[in-house]
């Protein structure tokens, strides 16, 4: 039996099939789900940790560095009244005063006191040496003049983006605006967004400076004002004009003029566009046969914003890899690509040279690959995915989105890093693909509310165009415009695997890979759902909303700031042996082992299909 890819990107391909199945999923999980709101996040820090003069309760803060602590003052405290405060007394003076108060108080310290400023009219920060700050605290407190002692912690600004769809989408009024919960997949887990990936808390370590990511795909609105700072001038690799939509073949501008099909282009049996058979680039209206009108995807656009996003510019959205730079190379255009397009664009991206194409000047590290077609994994593409990843080149791409069917290609290829998507809840979303090729899994956006009108729950926000064919107003994904699909849960990742790498340059794929997955939080076992069972290996019947297990999605649910965490703790750089749990040894025997059970599973696969 001979193979055929049919390449398409996952949501122009998917979009109708998906959204349906998706909201039939949703439809199950919907009956028993109520309405999720955002939970609010503090601005700021907790107060600093508080002592009365009675328990000695205090969190440890750097024990073994000197102590300092803020020290208030009962009212009418004698120490206060032997030392008086009178306002408007020079500085040097002031200093002065508080010593003495310091010095009143070393004998029950045990320890001398040098006084740092005063806090407010009661209180003042004392330092001494040779104990810790919580060891001072405990002795300051039982002095009947003091009535609180506070550790002086070290804190740091939150990361909370002023990106105002961060926290919720536009009002949702008349057919547009929403998600209410925003962001959710970008913020920490709890017992709503299970899968949410916990990206906010590892931006204080980093963004992803320094970091290049190919998004392979559709081309980009460089227009768009979140994109702005965000992107390099990538290539365009599309060669057939007609597909390319930008009246030319091969170019230097990667922008995306759309990927739209008119009426007529899809009802033109044997035309490139046809919506039936054999590429199917439209879909059908039931009862009139006749095949639709489909609106551009702006894809390219989409996976960028999601990718990277300017974060904290006051518009807009966060990106979860803010600090890298995008390197668009377009790949796609009307209804799909060929996979030679695709395929030269990858090694463009890796910054392997070819014959006629111009050099890549930016490289990239890490490549994103939001498409792909049904069958087994080509030696066309095996072949490049070989050559990118030995030049340290991560490439990541999305499972597919045929409901619950194996792998697609190029996500089933050795090496590559493949990516399932999840519900908000962390179970498998209806449309993602799955198998043993997959490595990790992602939100891929779901929707809950299914009735006319209502909008989508839980989408993926992110940066889009509104124009039907060519580009139009450049605007944001919502509850009725919604961005959901394994293409959006890749970028996600791809993201993390630049942040892990702005840390460690010199990591390999492999050892990307494997943080990623060590670090990854375990998939629900269970459902508030009765109905939604255990995922089963594919068969070839769709498999909607199922419990993942870690054979068929992957090790686990994305956690960006512990794989970022896991990343700055271990133990030297890439290749040296820091003798913890990631020492060089340890990795590259793991390595060798998955890459042994990938080249057995392909075997098998290409046995299969033969
Ligand atoms: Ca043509
Ligand atoms: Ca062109
Ligand atoms: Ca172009
Ligand atoms: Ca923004």
């Amino acid at each position: 039996m001979s193979l055929s890819l049919r390449l398409t990107s996952s949501r122009p391909a998917g979009w109708g099939g998906a959204w349906g199945r998706a909201a039939w999923a949703g439809l199950l999980w919907g009956m028993l789900a109520c309405a999720a709101v955002a939970v609010p996040r503090p601005a700021v820090s907790a107060p600093a940790p508080v002592l009365a003069a009675g328990p000695p309760v205090l969190p440890s803060a750097g024990a073994g560095e000197a102590a300092r602590v803020i020290v208030a003052y009962r009212r009418g405290a004698r120490i206060a009244r032997l030392h008086p405060w009178q306002s408007g007394v020079p500085r040097q003076e002031a200093r002065a005063l508080l010593q003495r108060r310091a010095d009143a108080l070393a004998a029950h310290a045990g320890t001398a006191l040098a006084t740092g400023r005063a806090v407010g009219p009661q209180g003042q920060v004392l330092r001494a040496s040779g104990l810790s700050s919580e060891a001072l605290a405990r002795r300051l407190a039982a002095h009947p003049d003091v009535a609180w002692v506070a550790v002086d912690g070290w804190r740091r600004a939150w990361s909370v983006p002023n990106d105002p769809y961060f926290t919720s989408g536009p009002a949702v009024d008349n057919g547009s605006g929403g998600p209410v919960v925003g962001q959710w997949y970008l913020r920490a887990p709890d017992e709503t967004f299970r899968s949410a990936v916990n990206a906010q808390a590892a931006w204080a370590r980093s963004t992803g400076q320094g970091v290049v990511v190919a998004v392979l795909d559709t081309g980009v609105r460089f227009d768009h004002p979140d994109l702005q700072g965000r992107l390099r001038p990538g290539h365009d690799m599309v060669l057939d004009p007609d597909v390319a939509n930008d009246g030319d073949g091969r170019d230097n501008d990667a922008s995306d003029p759309g990927d739209g099909i008119t009426v007529q282009e899809a009802n033109t049996v044997g035309g490139e566009f046809y919506g039936g058979f054999p590429r199917r680039c439209a879909e059908q209206d039931s009862t009139t046969g006749q095949y639709l009108a489909q609106a551009s995807s702006w894809h390219g656009t989409e996976v960028a914003g999601l990718l990277a996003a300017s974060t904290n510019n006051g518009i807009g959205m966060a990106g979860v890899a803010h600090g890298v730079q995008v390197l668009p190379v377009r790949v796609l255009g009307k209804c799909g690509g060929y996979d030679s397009d695709i395929q030269a664009g990858m090694y463009w991206a890796a910054g392997i040279d070819q014959p006629g194409l111009p050099g890549n000047t930016t490289p990239a590290r890490v490549l994103n690959l939001s498409l792909g077609g049904i069958g087994a994994c080509s030696t066309a593409y095996q072949q490049a995915v070989d050559a990118i990843t030995a030049r340290n080149v991560v490439v990541v791409a999305a499972a597919g989105n045929s409901a619950g069917h194996g792998v697609g290609t190029p996500a089933n290829c050795r090496g590559v890093i493949a990516v399932a998507g999840l519900r908000h809840a962390g179970t498998k979303v209806g449309f993602s693909d799955l198998g043993s090729q997959i490595a990790i899994a992602a939100p891929g956006g779901n929707c809950v509310n299914i009735g006319a009108g209502e909008p989508c729950l839980y989408p993926l926000v992110t940066t889009t165009n509104l124009g039907l064919l060519g580009p139009g107003e450049n605007s944001y994904s919502d509850s009725f415009r919604i961005s959901v699909g394994t293409s959006f849960a890749a970028p996600l990742v791809a993201g993390a695997a630049a942040m892990i790498l702005s840390l460690r340059p010199d990591w390999s794929p492999a050892q990307v890979r494997e943080v990623l997955q060590t670090s990854s939080r375990p998939f629900p076992t269970t459902s508030t759902d009765p109905t939604v069972r255990v995922c089963k290996a594919p068969t070839g019947a769709d498999q909607l909303e199922c419990l993942c297990t870690t054979s068929l999605c992957g090790a686990g649910m994305l956690d960006v700031d512990a794989a970022l965490a896991q990343a700055s703790s271990a133990g030297g750089s890439a290749g040296s042996s820091g003798g913890g749990a990631f020492g060089g040894a340890w990795l590259l025997a793991l390595a060798a082992a998955t890459a042994l059970m990938s080249a057995q599973q392909g075997r098998r696969r290409r046995a299969r299909s033969a």
